[in-house]
This record gives C-alpha cells, structure tokens and sequence, in this order.
C-alpha cells in the first residue's frame, strides 16, 4: 500500500546522502545568486544521482564495517544492484533463499548482481559473516 511512498523516501535518501551540501543548495532558489559556480555543481551531482534512481531502478547497496546501507531496499523486478564493498574483508550479497548471490566480493572491489523478477521481500546475509544482514524488496 506503501510501495510508492517507500520508492519515493529511499530515491530521496539516497540523493540526500550523495550529495549532502547539494541538497541545501538546491532547496532554496534563492541561494543561486550568491554562487552560479556552485549551483553548476549542484546540478552535475543531482543528474548523476537521480538519473540511478530513476533510471531502471539501477541501485547501490555499500559494505561498510560488516554491515549493508542500507540494510533495507526496495529495487523493481529485474533490476541492476551494484554492490560496493568498502570493506577490507571479503563480503557476499547472498538471498537466503539463494534467489541472487554476488558470490565473493574482495575489499574494496564491486560486483553487479540482478534483482529476482519475482515482487517480494528477500532478506540476504553474507555466506563469510552470517551475522550480516539485509532485506531486499522487489516490486513489479
Ligand atoms: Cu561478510
């Protein structure tokens, strides 16, 4: 009943956390004519972030001291997940139900796995740290 409003607070989660400063800039118009400089870069940051959320639903899940941020995502069916393991460990995106694996991710590296095509929560662990977990929500 949620979905659209949870895609909607997620997408603007993610913009407000890649570009912190733009996010203030751009909320008040006003501001603009103190810095075109900065405004400029404020666009080419906003572009580039919401072009991943709206995009096909490309989406980012990062590692970052053994855990998932975010830990809970909503992704349409089918669509592309980059998994960026900022970690120095050896980290997986693995469905429980083995419905998507990334298989081993070394520190530091990336990997892109497909979300099921199936709509539905998907809680995930990683195979090396089973303490490790996340929830992927997949809508049609
Ligand atoms: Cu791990």
């Amino acid at each position: 009943m949620r979905r659209l409003t949870s895609v909607a607070a997620t997408g603007a989660a993610v913009i407000g956390l890649a570009s912190g400063l733009a996010a203030c800039g751009g909320g008040s118009s006003s501001s603009s004519s103190s810095s075109s400089t900065t405004t400029s870069t404020t666009n080419t940051t906003r572009t580039t972030a919401s072009s991943a959320t709206t995009g096909g639903g490309a989406t980012t899940i990062t590692i970052q001291n053994f855990a998932y941020r975010p830990a809970t995502i909503t992704v349409k069916a089918g669509s592309t997940i980059t998994v960026k393991n900022q970690d120095s460990a050896t980290h997986t995106v693995t469905a429980d139900n083995n419905a998507f694996d990334t298989g081993n991710i070394s520190g530091g590296a990336s990997k892109t796995m497909t979300a099921p095509s199936t709509p539905g929560s998907f809680p995930y662990h990683c195979t090396i740290h089973p303490f490790m977990h996340g929830t992927l929500t997949v809508t049609s």
